[in-house]
């Protein structure tokens, strides 16, 4: 996958691919509120997404109270949003199904 920048039309295409997933105001970055049923459930997908994000070497900002999770990505190394973002984006609403 891409370390490449996504242009601002590339962006704007793949955020209507993605359910809930948005621009953050005044950053190269998109972000998602995950809710869950409970902490347990909330934790298990963080444990989840933790061990794919580690095999990619990319990893999430998060903040996380009780069964709530909100998410930001963006690609440091690249400082803007790229196709590693968009595969852990896919992979977190993956994981997220149950
Ligand atoms: N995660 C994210 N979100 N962006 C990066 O640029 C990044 C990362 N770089 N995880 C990786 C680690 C890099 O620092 C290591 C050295 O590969």
């Amino acid at each position: 996958m891409s370390g490449e920048r996504l242009s601002n039309a590339e962006l704007d295409d793949l955020l209507e691919t993605l359910e809930g997933w948005e621009k953050v105001e005044g950053r190269e970055a998109i972000q998602k509120t995950f809710v869950f049923a409970d902490f347990v459930d909330a934790f298990g997908w963080m444990s989840k997404v933790a061990l794919t994000a580690e095999k990619m070497d990319h990893h999430p900002e998060w903040y996380n109270v009780y069964k709530t999770v909100e998410v930001v990505l963006t690609t440091h190394d690249a400082d803007g949003v790229t196709g590693k973002d968009a595969e852990l984006a896919k992979a977190m609403d993956r994981m997220a199904q149950r």
